[in-house]
């Protein structure tokens, strides 16, 4: 048994919201794909949170990195359940 309590996100609800951004299908969030969804306007909060979030700097980001983006303190379960 793992203790699940401190995060309640489990993988089948990022995983879907991760599928939900990845328009493509790639299997990585580009820039383009976060740039769908903030609006060409945003293009500086845009590349904030690629920034932010693709902790490998390899200019997308993976499950594994959207993932512990959702994981983070603060950010945990309010926004997807
Ligand atoms: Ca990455």
């Amino acid at each position: 048994m793992m203790d699940h309590s401190r995060f309640e996100m489990d993988d089948d609800k990022i995983s879907l919201a991760f599928k939900h951004l990845d328009y493509d299908d790639s299997g990585f969030i580009d820039r383009d794909e976060i740039l769908k969804l903030f609006g060409k306007d945003n293009e500086e909060v845009c590349d904030y949170i690629v920034d932010l979030v693709d902790t490998d700097k390899d200019g997308k980001i993976s499950f594994a990195e959207f993932k512990a983006l959702m994981c983070q303190e603060g950010f945990e379960s309010k926004e997807f359940q």
